[in-house]
């Protein structure tokens, strides 16, 4: 057996937590259903939904006639701008306001399209779209961090399936968010360099993880990817945020976006669902510490149906994994970066 295929550990540099692999388990038997599902017939224009063009929101919000992207404020927001939240600071009992806005993201009027779907352009509109909203919320003095994502598919829990995504800006940082910028921050202190930038000049090198590149953004699945078919896409360049981006920048990152969320659709020929979203830097790090990326966490396993779950010893312990980052990374790579719904 190659050494990657005994059971091991593998540390994100990032986060400073451990996955356990567990590759030879790919091997047991599986009692699993694998089925395909129905295609997806959904009309351009929907009028029972609450984001197309011209329909009504919850309340008396009717949306406009928009054309492109469209900004509104989340009519069921997480977060609220003035919080009067008294707090608690006892060791046991500690708690605190937590000012925010919360905004979804239409990408297109069209309901039947996806991301993949959309034209290089279309999504290049809706990156600076997200590009605008990270830099207007970023004045409000209340504001510290803009976390833009988009949750995909029924089987992430996603009402709706116009193509949308969500922002949640906050006063204090994520948790998720803020670990990623402590471990940037001792590993420039130890080695003068940017984590993220080296990780990607040795990855690279090394190939086996490199899904597609552009001229300026690769998409990998990382030597740490928890979720089977997880990738983190990077800038070839330092970039703090995405307003930091420019226009050919921003043209590249929407070729990349289109050719990997294609290779996705393409893996089980469904409408891949994920969890997906930029990490940037907060308002208040300047030193240069934090790199801007993309995150996708996807759910799937086998097929369109069968989905991994984070239960058990992962609740308990770890996270873990069967399949190798390399073996999902090879299953990506070999997938054509034509969409099947464009194919006979
Ligand atoms: P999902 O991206 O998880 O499907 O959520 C859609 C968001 O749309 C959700 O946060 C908001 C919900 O609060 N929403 C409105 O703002 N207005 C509506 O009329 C319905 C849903
Ligand atoms: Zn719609």
């Amino acid at each position: 057996m190659e050494p990657n295929h005994f059971p091991h550990r593998r540390l994100n540099p990032l986060t400073g937590e451990w996955v356990l692999v567990s590759p030879h388990r790919l091997l047991r038997p599986w009692q699993g259903k694998v089925e395909r599902l129905p295609e997806d017939q959904r009309p351009q224009y929907d009028p029972t939904c609450y984001l197309c063009p011209g329909n009504t929101r919850a309340g008396s919000a009717r949306n406009p006639a928009y054309e492109s992207t469209f900004v509104f404020d989340n009519d069921f927001p997480a977060l609220l701008p003035a919080v009067a939240f008294p707090g608690e600071s006892s060791p046991l009992f500690r708690s605190e306001g937590e000012p925010g806005r919360s905004q979804v993201i239409c990408f297109h009027p069209r309901h039947d399209l996806s991301l993949p779907e959309l034209t290089v352009q279309q999504i290049a509109s809706v990156i600076h779209t997200w590009a605008d909203q990270t830099r207007l919320l970023l004045e409000d003095p209340g504001i510290n961090y803009v976390q833009v994502f988009e949750n995909k598919g029924e089987l992430m829990g996603c009402s709706n399936p116009h193509p949308h995504s969500q922002i949640w800006a906050t006063s204090h940082l994520p948790n998720e968010v803020q670990k990623e910028l402590d471990h940037q921050r001792s590993y420039r202190e130890r080695h003068g360099s940017s984590l993220l930038l080296d990780y990607l000049a040795q990855e690279q090198r090394r190939k086996e993880r490199i899904v597609c590149s552009s001229q300026h953004f690769t998409a990998l699945v990382p030597y740490w990817a928890i979720w089977p078919f997880e990738t983190l896409v990077l800038p070839h360049r330092a970039a703090a945020r995405l307003m930091d981006l420019d226009d050919g920048e921003i043209t590249a990152l929407a070729d990349l976006l289109k050719r990997l969320t294609t290779r996705y659709d393409n893996l089980f020929r469904c409408s891949f669902p994920y969890s997906m979203g930029f990490h940037q830097a907060p308002k208040t790090e300047s030193a240069g510490d934090f790199q801007l990326h993309m995150h996708f966490f996807p759910p799937l396993l086998r097929s369109a149906s069968v989905r991994k779950f984070l239960v058990g010893f992962e609740m308990l312990g770890m996270p873990q994994r069967d399949l190798t980052p390399e073996q999902a990374a090879d299953r990506l790579r070999e997938l054509s970066e034509v969409h099947y719904k464009q194919t006979v």
